[in-house]
């Protein structure tokens, strides 16, 4: 309530790590939703990722730019019906650069071009275990966006999963970047709040889009 009352505010929520609410307005979510949709058909589309150790992750996904499989990134879907990944459009680096600037403030050099996207949709009881990202070869900020339901994002620390930590909410349209000393830091999504995306926005569930940059 007093959330709601006082109106959510940007927070820096550990060194180089930022939560910007309502960065994407309606109509950009509407069109992101939109991308996403088109994006998760086949081929090379919405599939479940399969871990070595014979997990499923519950959150599943689709690529763009280059797929992420456990724990590499390749042109194509090795893990799934081996089609080329689609393509990384120049708009979603665009809204990438942007969204750096405005969590981080412009950056000290010319930055590389984001070329990566993840797009995770968490139905249900989905959920994402604590974990880094670390098969990039580039140190550029991760930029996350989330759309539809509302989610607890725990983010913690470089060295280990448990605490410290700090549980963030996220909602449809907030944006979180993470870079320079928490780049590496270890992250997660331990719940979503099912039924609490905006009535508006047409979507049961939450779709999250990080950008990276491959240094591939
Ligand atoms: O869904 C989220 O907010 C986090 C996604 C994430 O951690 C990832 O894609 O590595």
């Amino acid at each position: 309530m007093e959330d709601e009352l006082f109106g959510r505010e940007r927070a820096e929520v550990a060194p180089g790590a930022v939560h910007v609410p309502d960065w994407l307005d309606p109509g950009r979510q509407r069109a992101l939703l939109d991308a996403c949709r088109e994006w998760a058909r086949p081929p090379a589309g919405l599939r479940t990722v399969r871990t070595p150790g014979g997990g499923t992750m519950t959150a599943r996904q689709v690529c763009l730019g280059w797929h992420w499989y456990p724990y590499a990134y390749a042109r194509t879907v090795v893990d799934g019906d081996g089609s080329p990944v689609k393509p990384f459009p120049g708009w979603l680096g665009e809204l990438g650069r942007r969204a750096v600037t405005d969590a981080l403030g412009p950056p000290a050099a010319a930055a590389p071009p984001y070329d990566i996207a993840l797009i995770n949709f968490y139905d249900g009881d989905a959920r994402m275990g604590m974990h880094r990202d670390g098969d990039e070869q580039a140190d550029a900020p991760v930029v996350s966006l989330s759309l539809g339901d509302t989610c607890v994002f725990r983010f913690g620390n470089t060295g280990t999963r448990a605490k410290p930590y700090t549980d963030v909410e996220l909602r449809s349209g907030d944006l979180f970047v993470f870079g320079g000393p928490s780049r590496l830091a270890y992250h997660g999504v331990p719940r979503v709040r099912p039924g609490t995306a905006p009535a508006w926005l047409g979507l049961a569930g939450r779709l999250n889009i990080t950008l990276r940059v491959s240094g591939l």
